[in-house]
């Protein structure tokens, strides 16, 4: 028994012309892939944590045993974070949020052009590697935040909606040090259905 990777829900090249098909090749077919084989080589210490998902133990890290909790929070954490991601993006995707989620947004940011300026900024200004995120905070509002490397606002008990990727293994090929211009082409892959999913799930 071993982790695997959920399969790609589309083409390399769906999400074409804002992610390229050789990034999405490289990224899901060999980033994420390690991050799944190191979690499973990091686990085989701890067979018994196989009970537990990739997400419990991204939300539960801090009881992993020590010898491999940084392996578990890296690499369980690189699992979760790009399942999370390939789910939240598709082809012909973006434009403006529907449903419970364009209600959220306006309660908490005002409007979606807010939001997409603070998760934008949130994405730039993240030095290095890591990701920024919409998270559900404890006062029932919408929130952006960044994490560094694959950390993931779950490890602090916080509820995650979506996130965006800004390694740059995400875009250096079409982007290279444009990162801000690839974070304003992500909304046009946004899978909204797939967000108001994820808003509704405890
Ligand atoms: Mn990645």
């Amino acid at each position: 028994m071993a982790y695997t990777q959920i399969p790609l829900p589309y083409d390399f090249a769906a999400l074409e012309p804002h992610i390229d098909a050789q990034t999405m090749q490289i990224h899901y077919g060999k980033h994420h892939a390690t991050y799944v084989s190191n979690l499973n080589a990091a686990i085989e210490k701890h067979p018994e944590l196989l009970s537990k998902s990739p997400t419990e133990l991204v939300k539960q890290v801090q009881t992993v045993p020590e010898d491999i909790r940084t392996a578990v929070r890296n690499n369980a954490g690189g699992d979760v974070n790009h399942t999370m991601f390939w789910q939240i993006m598709k082809p012909n995707g973006g434009g403006k949020p529907t449903g419970a989620i364009a209600d959220a947004i306006t309660g908490s940011f005002g409007d979606f052009e807010t939001l997409k300026k603070e998760f934008n900024d949130a994405g730039a200004k993240r030095f290095g590697s890591g990701w920024a995120w919409v998270i559900m905070n404890s006062a029932g509002k919408l929130q952006v935040t960044s994490t560094p490397n694959q950390d993931n606002p779950m490890s602090d008990g916080h509820k995650v909606i979506f996130g965006n990727d800004v390694w740059e293994h995400a875009y250096y090929l079409k982007y290279q040090n444009k990162r801000a211009d690839y974070l304003a082409a992500w909304w046009n892959v946004v899978n909204w259905d797939e967000i108001n999913k994820r808003l509704a799930t405890k």
